[in-house]
């Protein structure tokens, strides 16, 4: 129930068990279709939680309001009033027979892109009419689902002990190196657009936080131009104190099967507006390391690996496909990189430092998180800030919090729009996100 002068019902809230029939109800939304048939017109109006069809029969109605009925524009925005018939026969199981049909704001016409999903649009043109596009119930679902994810995320941390934080994205130092950063003017300074949370949510370890977590934008420079690439993201972060990187690994694999059983509970006729099957991971995921990896790709490849190479996108193919053949599974961990293609916080193993206690957590061919065990002693942090070629300087504030109590700590990131991208096996990570921001796209 809502306002009850504009709308008093939801198109979806109109079932037996809460409405009686014949009652009288004001539903509002959009003129989804009109369809003039002659002696009798529908007019579907569409709403957030679905669609509702208003029955004219020409015979039986106000001459005036049949004639009103017949000339509504599409996508106008109209409240309804009249009384409920239920019928087995009407799309929703019901139909309504207005009284009174209000046009509260005409829409032009042509419109911008097409609705009905009929007309395939381009995803430049959807972006460019995203209020429009959003219309449409494939871009809502998606929505939907993602809304699900992120409460899901959410209620199984704190459940677990997190405290929510948000930390500042106006900063003055790089997190995950220099050439990433958007720089922006801090009245007579030079600030940055942060990269990630990263140094923040250490801080809050220092500061007995204990386990925190945060989802916010983080901002990458990035000149990318891929499926998979934006340059605003949704990040969820976590860090824990006393825990090394298996721990934190173990919290990733059960919140990512979490969120698959709630999305599947909580979002069904979503997950088939969009025919999405949803198939929850098992855990504990698949652990490869590094040194597999490397082993795998060349033994499946030609193009060979080189220990310090990142993963090319061949690689991360036949990675992906290993583990599917090998566990029927798309989510694994490549754990123990080497600290030289890790960031500086990353913690190198004690008795072979050439390896970090670090991980990404992959879907197929799609990097959906990465994470470490910290180093939590400010001298070792210091000399690995100097050898990626950094001054220690510009991370000052950092540096210090580990110099009175900094307690050993782990942590991870993870894109929100590529977790649920993979989810539902979006094609382009924009479809994801409301008002992509990427190398050429500003607006709206
Ligand atoms: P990283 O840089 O790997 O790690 O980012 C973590 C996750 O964030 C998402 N992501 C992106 N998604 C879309 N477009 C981008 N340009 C983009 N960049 C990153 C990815 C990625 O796996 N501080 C570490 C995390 C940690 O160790 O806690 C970090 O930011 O899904």
């Amino acid at each position: 129930m809502t306002l009850a002068n504009l709308r008093t019902h939801y198109t979806a809230d109109i079932v037996p068990e809460k409405v009686k029939d014949g009652a009288t109800v004001t539903l509002a939304g959009w003129v989804h279709e009109v369809r003039d048939l002659g002696g009798i017109c529908f007019v579907v109006l569409r709403d957030r939680e679905g669609r509702a069809q208003v029955t004219l029969v020409k015979k039986k109605i106000d001459r005036e309001l049949f004639k009103a009925a017949r000339k509504l524009v599409r996508e106008s925005v109209i409240s309804v009033t009249g009384s409920v018939k239920f019928e087995e026969k009407a799309p929703n199981g019901y139909e309504l027979i207005p009284e009174k049909i209000k046009v509260l704001n005409l829409a032009a016409s042509p419109l911008p892109m097409d609705t009905t999903g009929k007309v395939e649009a381009e995803l430049d043109t959807r972006l460019d009419s995203r209020f429009i596009d959003l219309r449409r119930a494939e871009a809502l679902a998606v929505f939907k689902i993602r809304h699900q994810v992120l409460q899901a995320i959410r209620k199984f941390l704190v459940e677990k002990g997190f405290l929510e934080t948000a930390t500042p994205k106006i900063v003055a130092t790089a997190t995950e190196g220099g050439t990433a950063l958007f720089p922006i003017t801090y009245f007579d300074r030079e600030a940055f657009l942060n990269q990630s949370p990263q140094l923040f949510k250490q801080i809050l370890m220092s500061g007995g936080f204990d386990r925190v977590f945060e989802i916010g934008p983080i901002f990458r420079a990035e000149e990318h131009d891929t499926r998979r690439h934006l340059n605003e993201a949704t990040s969820i972060d976590i860090e824990v104190s006393f825990a090394d990187h298996f721990d934190v690994m173990e919290i990733l694999e059960n919140l990512v099967a979490y969120t698959y059983t709630q999305v599947l509970e909580n979002c069904k006729s979503s997950l088939e507006i969009l025919g999405v099957e949803l198939k929850v991971p098992q855990t504990p995921f698949k652990k490869l390391s590094y040194e597999e990896v490397l082993e795998i790709v060349n033994s499946r490849s030609d193009e060979k690996m080189q220990w310090g190479d990142d993963l090319s996108s061949q690689a991360e193919h036949l990675i992906g496909q290993y583990v599917f053949e090998t566990t029927g599974e798309s989510h694994y961990f490549i754990i123990d990189w080497p600290t030289e293609i890790k960031p500086f916080y990353a913690m190198p193993y004690e008795d072979k430092p050439k390896y970090s206690k670090s991980f990404d957590m992959m879907h197929r061919t799609m990097e959906l998180s990465s994470g470490a065990q910290r180093i939590h002693l400010p001298e070792l942090l210091k000399s690995r800030i100097e050898s990626q070629g950094m001054d220690p300087e510009g991370f000052d504030f950092y540096l210090k919090t580990f110099e009175y109590g900094m307690p050993p700590h782990a942590g991870w990131g993870m894109g929100c729009e590529r977790f649920v991208m993979t989810m539902l096996g979006a094609e382009n990570i924009r479809d994801t996100v409301l008002f992509p921001r990427d190398r050429r796209r500003l607006s709206p």
